[in-house]
């Protein structure tokens, strides 16, 4: 079914891979002939194995590898995954290293016959969602966020490159099982009955209504046609607060292994919604209401001041750079409103996923109290939905966020 997997590959273990790091020559740089290394996996993703590996004599000497199983380790060997989505990824980290360096981090090298890829160690920094669990501010996000994403997807849109690349990356850049995993998990399974939704029983009520929303049904494959058709730029795919990395001072965003040409609000969208998913849970997560507010502020504020960066870096980036003839100034707003509603829409199916289907996010799913989960829960599906059926007055991203904020739990259900 996939491109068949290369015969020299073999999944390593904690046991194989430090002599696969010795056998490596780029990495020399870090790691010096036969001394004693020590390695550790990681991976807490749907899909791989993530090693690191560090010298026993100096633990700032360190690589990690991620290697792609030929199936989804969320499920199992039951569900079969192209490994070649390494390539996908590895070249997609080239593209965002070439236009933003600060916030991606530096491969090694890619071995296509184990579908691994050598990357930066970002000992230091935390996977952003764990942090805003824990009511963790990162005062440069939405400045880091907002310039990579406009770097990234202006710089890989028709907009920036010439007729001729473009098309060849679209082609570089085909990646049909993964987008399948997207098309299904987020715009198909959360609207109907299936097996791999894995929303909680305290929320059927609500989930149920929504399944029966027609118009909100029309609204989703809306979405999901943006998906499928519109390949406006290269896209991360991915880009959940799991999928970034953050101290107080940097920014790295990693795993771009969904990457291809797809509309750019799905990405911004990505980022929004996961806020918004955050400021769901927090509604539970913190009792004191005065902090849950302070915490909300800067979630909301961080939303706003990334579509601003955003908007700021495109222009001087993006919108100065193109013929003004063929692309006038109203030409120009226009683009940005409707890149804003897409964001509004595509991050909506984005949250939507996320208490209703296969693969939730903790800062929901992780509420140990039912009850306390559901109100969460309830919170996030009236963001979504609000957010999607509401995106076409939206003119300005505090359009987005008043309409987000307007929203309110309806658990427990009233009879
Ligand atoms: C089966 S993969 C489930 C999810 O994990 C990834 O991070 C993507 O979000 C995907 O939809
Ligand atoms: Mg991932």
């Amino acid at each position: 079914m996939f491109t068949e997997l290369s015969p020299k590959y073999r999944a390593l273990d904690i046991d194989t891979v430090v002599d696969y790091v010795r056998s490596r020559p780029e990495l020399l740089e870090i790691f010096r002939e036969g001394e004693d290394l020590e390695a550790v996996e990681v991976g807490d993703g749907n899909l791989n194995l993530v090693f690191k590996v560090w010298a026993k004599a100096d633990r700032r000497r360190t690589v990690v590898l991620k290697q792609a199983l030929p199936y989804v380790r969320l499920v199992g060997e039951s569900w079969p995954m192209p490994a070649d989505r390494a390539r996908i990824e590895a070249q997609a980290l080239e593209v965002e290293y070439r236009l933003v360096p600060q916030h991606t981090p530096r491969t090694y090298f890619y071995d296509p016959d184990m579908y691994l890829i050598a990357m930066q160690n970002l000992d230091d920094h935390i996977i952003m969602r764990k942090g805003l669990i824990q009511g963790i501010k990162y005062p440069h996000f939405a400045e880091h966020i907002g310039l990579f994403l406009a770097r990234t997807l202006g710089g890989t849109s028709d907009l920036m490159l010439d007729y001729r690349t473009k098309k060849l990356e679209v082609a570089r850049f085909i990646n049909p099982e993964l987008c399948k995993i997207t098309e299904d998990l987020i715009f198909t399974e959360p609207y109907r009955r299936t097996e791999r939704n894995a929303f909680h029983k305290e929320l059927e009520p609500q989930v149920l209504a929504l399944q029966a929303d027609d118009d909100l049904r029309v609204e989703v494959a809306q979405m999901k046609e943006k998906f499928m058709t519109h390949a406006q730029a290269l896209i991360h795919g991915d880009l959940h607060t799991g999928s970034i990395m953050v101290n107080q001072t940097d920014t790295y965003v990693i795993d771009p292994e969904f990457a291809f040409y797809g509309p750019m609000g799905f990405d911004i969208g990505a980022v929004i919604g996961n806020l918004f998913l955050n400021y769901a849970a927090h509604e539970v997560r913190t009792k004191d209401p005065d902090q849950r507010a302070d915490f909300r502020k800067y979630l909301t504020d961080t939303v706003i001041d990334l579509w601003k960066v955003f908007e700021r870096e495109f222009n001087s980036f993006v919108w100065s750079q193109v013929d003004p003839i063929n692309m006038p100034p109203a030409y120009q707003r226009d683009y940005m409103v409707r890149l804003l509603q897409d964001t509004a829409g595509l991050g909506a199916c984005k949250m939507m996923r996320r208490v209703i289907g296969l693969a939730g996010v903790v800062d929901i799913r992780g509420i140990e109290d039912v009850h306390e989960r559901a109100i969460a829960g309830s919170l996030a599906l009236h963001i979504g939905v609000a957010l999607i059926k509401r995106r076409r007055e939206m003119q300005t991203i505090e359009d987005l966020v008043a309409i987000a904020t307007e929203c309110r739990p309806t658990y427990p259900w009233k009879e």
